[in-house]
């Protein structure tokens, strides 16, 4: 005899087979790019190998997302992790973000001395029932789960770059394209002679196996900041978002523009109306300089988008922006058109 609680559970397998059915019916497998791992920056094409081993094994996109960014987090660089420039005081503060297929997300922001925040925005997702965790509560909650507390100093780096931001000690936005700023060619950012990778906040977006999406997000913010700024990068919706049925999206450049219009939610919002992930990126490029008027000639926005095909399309404000792509046939840096020539 099936009882009640059986019945629904037959339901509701029925109904999942009926709905997946449909969707293969509607897109033909041989149409999906899948596995697929896309990133920002250059440093993406090193972030990318680690979450492609997980992809490649019919790992979860989740997985790969975070195991991808731990990479840079753990890399010497000026934009994220423990390595990176400072605030204005001279503490390195971090902002994380992570969001799987089923609108499961987790961040934190302005976290300290913790060396990947990545992971602690996933257990936030994972182990509370919240999505966000700021400053000393996030760093309470990553001590209890395990995560060391690092020592409090700046990488000689950032200690290098501090010293010379406190000769002026100027408060401006963040210059466009950091990394163009040391590199040879201005629009190819790549390694630079000292062999540092030449990149900002890292942002991950992926299409796995099974045909779920999941993203992340990490960084240091804007260098040299105001103490307690945050930016976009931990910001659902912001810096990240992700809709199973419609695509993801994420972002890097100026925050605040990104914050003021829901930068990566509206890019997500614009492929489930139809349009191409480089379409979609370009719309919500355009408000932004339609916003900011002149203004724009000074920051730099990029959006980076994987719809549920497995297509990719980036678009930012200024020619500089490039992204790290791996499927099984492509492992390559893409140079992502813009709004400025
Ligand atoms: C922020 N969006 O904190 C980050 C910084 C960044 O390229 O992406 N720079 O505003």
């Amino acid at each position: 005899m099936i009882d009640r609680r059986n019945f629904i559970r037959i339901s509701a397998a029925g109904t999942a087979a009926v709905l997946s059915e449909e969707l293969i019916a509607c897109s033909p497998a041989a149409e999906v790019q899948k596995p697929i791992v896309v990133s920002t920056w250059d440093a993406g094409l090193e972030a990318n190998k680690a979450a492609w081993e997980i992809l490649n094994k019919n790992g979860t996109a989740l997985d790969a997302v975070e195991k991808g960014v731990m990479v840079t987090e753990a890399s010497q660089n000026c934009c994220v992790g423990l390595g990176a420039n400072p605030d204005r005081d001279g503490y390195v503060t971090l902002d994380a973000c992570i969001m799987d297929h089923q609108f499961n997300c987790g961040s934190v922001a302005f976290l300290e001395r913790i060396k990947h925040p990545i992971s602690i925005a996933r257990r936030v997702m994972e182990k509370t029932p919240h999505v966000m965790l700021v400053g000393s509560g996030a760093q309470q909650f990553a001590i209890k789960e395990g995560f060391p507390l690092e020592e409090q100093k700046l990488s000689p780096e950032a200690q290098k770059a501090y010293e010379e931001w406190l000769k002026k000690s100027e408060y401006k936005p963040p210059a466009i394209n950091i990394e163009n700023k040391k590199s040879p060619e201005p629009d190819t950012p790549k390694k630079l002679s000292d062999g540092e990778w030449n990149h900002d906040t890292i942002g991950m977006v992926a299409l796995d196996a099974t045909g779920n999406l999941s993203g992340s997000c990490t960084t240091s913010g804007a260098g040299f900041k105001m103490r307690g700024r945050v930016g976009d990068s931990p910001i659902i919706g912001a810096g990240l978002y992700v809709d199973n049925e419609a695509g993801a999206c994420t972002a890097t450049g100026q925050g605040e523009d990104v914050i003021r219009v829901a930068g990566s939610h509206s890019v997500v919002e614009l492929m489930r109306q139809g349009l191409s992930p480089e379409d979609a990126c370009k719309k919500v490029i355009e408000r932004i300089v339609k916003i900011k008027k002149e203004k724009a000639r000074e920051i730099q926005v990029a959006f980076l988008a994987l719809n549920k095909k497995g297509e990719v399309g980036a678009f930012a404000i200024h020619p500089g922006f490039e992204y790290a792509i791996k499927t099984n046939e492509v492992e390559k840096l893409v140079k992502a058109k813009s709004w400025f020539e």
